[in-house]
C-alpha cells in the first residue's frame, strides 16, 4: 500500500508539472474563468504580443477557441 501511494504521488507530481507547461490554456487561466484576461496573458510575452489579434470578438479576453489560434 505504501508503494502504491508513492506511485500515485509521483503521477500527481508529473501531471501537475505538465499543467505548468508554457502556453497551456488551463495553466494560463489561473482563475479558471474559462477565458484568459490580459493580466493572465501577461506571464507569456509572446501571447501578450498577439493578444489583440487573437481576441477576434474584441471581448478583451481570450476564449479557448481564440487561444487555439495562438
Ligand atoms: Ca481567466
Amino acid at each position: 500500500m505504501k508503494h502504491l501511494n508513492k506511485a500515485l504521488a509521483l503521477i500527481a507530481l508529473a501531471s501537475s508539472s505538465a499543467a505548468f507547461a508554457a502556453s497551456d490554456f488551463d495553466s494560463l487561466d489561473t482563475d479558471a474563468s474559462g477565458t484568459i484576461s490580459p493580466s493572465e496573458a501577461a506571464v507569456d510575452t509572446d501571447l501578450m504580443a498577439e493578444f489583440i489579434e487573437l481576441d477576434t470578438d474584441g471581448s478583451g479576453e481570450l476564449s479557448k477557441e481564440e487561444f487555439a489560434n495562438y
